[in-house]
């Protein structure tokens, strides 16, 4: 069992403590501590996404109050990435897929999207990046013109994770009310639409279900809107705001793990006579590794508890939690990889699969260098 002394941070409470036993006992007894078969990803997700709404962990980040809970989501989401990053993938995907519609939908349009999702009966996706978008969000090319009918979509997303398996895609469009970021929309928009298909399927370094969507003359009704025209900036950056801090605890949960397993390796494995662990040189990067690991679950639980407890924006709080998580956790796992040896670079040993797990998560929702500049510019605002 790793290092649970954060749980007692003045960040977490008790009942923050129950849901971690929760998590960790679920994922101790259904994932097999490491990651489901990467031949068939489809199929392991939607069988992941079913066993956790019947085990209701889906009710984290769809609570029935419509009250988001950070602290419990990066709870979750570090539990699970440590387990096995596509149970993780699965568990936050049903989030941010359905985060616009929690935040800013209707009675109806929670009503009709939101239990098949908690259920895990169907899977939700966001759909926000495009070939030539995707940190720029102000350059989404997407339309979505009026029509008798309510809106016509015409555009192409693209890695839209759960792409060609969720049952419904939020979609930003440019609805043209002003230029740049005040002229988007958020459309949710059922995956049997007519006119929306998938253009391509994505292949990645660590398989998980991408894809590519075209929506050709894609017509939904009025109801399809969320919030007003002109609000999508603000709709997916609020979004985005609260599942920044989430990708954070992911990777500090693949760290965590490929930590735990260094230090394992490091105390079984003899090297000159003596463990590597007796080592000056495998002593510091052990301590590299362990400080990195408290700093990035500071940042994040950090950030976690301001949108909890202080609320308000926390932009700023939510991109320092994911870049320095992020970062942190591909050079912990590199190092494990270092302290493995040949081993670390075998297929399927533990720590080359993290490896290729962590890398998107210093790249989606909002790269690092996208995490700078947001950080940059809210320090020289204030
Ligand atoms: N919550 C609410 N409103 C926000 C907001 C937030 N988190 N961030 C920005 N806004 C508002 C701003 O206040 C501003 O409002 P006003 O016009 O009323 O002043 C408006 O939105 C535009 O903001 P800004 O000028 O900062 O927009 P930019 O086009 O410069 O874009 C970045 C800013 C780059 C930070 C943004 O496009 C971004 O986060 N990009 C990355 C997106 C991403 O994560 N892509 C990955 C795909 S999703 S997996």
């Amino acid at each position: 069992m790793p290092d649970q002394s954060f749980l007692d941070w003045p960040f977490l409470d008790d009942t923050h403590r129950l849901v971690a036993a929760e998590a960790e006992d679920w994922a101790a007894s259904f994932l097999r501590g490491g990651h489901d078969d990467e031949t068939d990803v489809d199929a392991a997700c939607i069988s992941l996404a079913r066993r956790m709404g019947e085990a209701g962990l889906l009710r984290h980040c769809l609570p029935e109050d419509g009250q988001l809970e950070v602290r419990s989501l990066c709870l979750l989401r570090e539990i699970l990435a440590r387990h096995d990053p596509l149970a993780d993938f699965v568990f936050a995907m049903q989030g941010l897929g359905t985060g616009p519609i929690q935040l800013f939908g209707t009675v109806e349009q929670k009503a009709r999207f939101l239990p098949p999702v908690r259920s895990g009966a169907a899977l939700a996706a966001f759909a926000l990046s495009e070939p030539d978008a995707g940190s720029d969000v102000a350059a989404i090319a997407m339309t979505a013109s009026r029509t008798n009918e309510g809106w016509r979509l015409d555009g192409l997303k693209t890695w839209i994770s759960n792409g060609g398996i969720a049952a419904h895609y939020v979609v930003f469009a440019r609805t043209g009310e002003a230029p740049g970021t005040r002229g988007l929309s958020a459309f949710v928009v059922p995956a049997d639409t007519p006119g929306l298909t998938i253009a391509e399927r994505i292949d990645i370094i660590a398989p998980h279900p991408l894809a590519t969507l075209r929506f050709d003359n894609c017509v939904v009704p009025d109801e399809a809107l969320l919030g007003a025209p002109g609000q999508g900036f603000k709709i997916a950056m609020a979004t985005l705001d609260v599942f920044r801090p989430t990708v954070g605890a992911a990777a500090l949960g693949m760290a965590r793990r490929a930590f735990d397993e260094a230090v394992s390796r490091a105390k079984e494995r003899v090297m000159f006579g003596k463990p590597l662990a007796d080592m000056p040189i495998t002593q510091a990067k052990i301590a590299d590794m362990a400080t990195q690991i408290d700093a990035a679950a500071l940042l994040v639980y950090r950030a976690a508890w301001a949108r909890d407890r202080v609320g308000g924006r926390i932009t700023k709080e939510a991109a320092m939690a994911k870049m320095v998580a992020t970062e942190s956790a591909q050079s912990v796992i590199d190092s494990a990889v270092q302290i493995f040896g040949g081993l670390g670079v075998r297929k399927g040993n533990i720590v080359e699969q993290l490896y290729r797990d962590v890398r998107a998560l210093r790249i989606y929702e909002g790269a690092t260098e996208v995490q700078q500049m947001i950080i940059g510019r809210a320090v020289l605002a204030e």
